[in-house]
């Protein structure tokens, strides 16, 4: 699969972080965007199935919108991470829950999953932000990078951390890596902020700022049993002025 950066020059984008199959939330995003939006894009930043009861519905859904709509845009997680219909992460739920509601996870893969994995970015990059699932590394110079395959794993897996520099990660993929680091990429790129999920717990009542505001976390699922306030973020890319729209 090709990893492509989209890229636009659009002011105000609305971001969903996580869905993990959490229906509700992604009909939420949908319906606000539809009631607020004008002149903007809404970026879905990855992470659509397994947690959650419903990734089969929202993979459909949001793969037939992709199709009709040129301002809804969708980025890689590291939950869409497939290999001729085997997931290189675990857990996987939507294998059972194709199963299921598929009675086969061979043929939901093959009638809506090829398709709709070939739709999604490796990142974004919209004026002065750039969005990603995950994270970043210091192998990242240019925007070219990031669409390297040898860099994906960096970009679906990595988290921020207060330590600075770059530190293997207990996830067993990617890495942590500091403000510095940080700081380093968004130079080399002529950035000043990202914008990712990934890491839903550090966004549960609203987005988290770290990094010295140079990075914003944002969730938008609710599928993990706790009472948690999901949101789509709604950013300006050229001021960076940012708010969530609570769902
Ligand atoms: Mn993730």
């Amino acid at each position: 699969m090709r990893n492509s950066v989209f890229t636009s020059s659009i002011k105000n984008v609305y971001v969903a972080g996580d869905l993990h199959g959490h229906y509700e939330s992604f009909k939420g995003v949908l319906r606000r965007y539809e009631d607020s939006a004008r002149d903007s894009l809404l970026l879905f930043l990855g992470d659509y199935a397994d947690r959650g009861l419903n990734g089969v519905e929202i993979i459909t859904e949001l793969n037939r919108l992709l199709e009709s709509r040129d301002d809804i845009v969708a980025l890689k997680g590291n939950h869409e991470q497939y290999r001729d219909g085997n997931p290189t992460f675990s857990p996987c739920d939507l294998i059972s829950e194709a199963q299921e509601k598929y009675n086969s996870w061979e043929k939901f893969y093959h009638d809506i999953m090829v398709d709709f994995l070939a739709k999604l970015h490796i990142a974004a990059i919209m004026n002065n932000v750039l969005f990603v699932h995950a994270g970043i590394s210091s192998r990242i110079k240019t925007v070219k990078d990031l669409a390297k395959h040898e860099n994906e794993t960096y970009v679906l897996w990595s988290d921020p951390s207060p330590l600075s520099g770059e530190h293997p990660s207990m996830r067993g993929a990617g890495i942590t890596f500091g403000e510095d680091i940080t700081t380093k990429v968004l130079s080399a790129l002529g950035l000043k902020m990202i914008v990712r999920s990934h890491e839903p717990s550090k966004a549960a009542y609203g987005p988290y700022s770290e990094h010295g505001g140079k990075i914003i976390t944002t969730n938008a699922c609710a599928s993990y049993g706790e009472p948690w306030k999901p949101f789509m973020l709604k950013i300006d890319t050229k001021s960076l002025k940012h708010k969530p729209i609570f769902l």
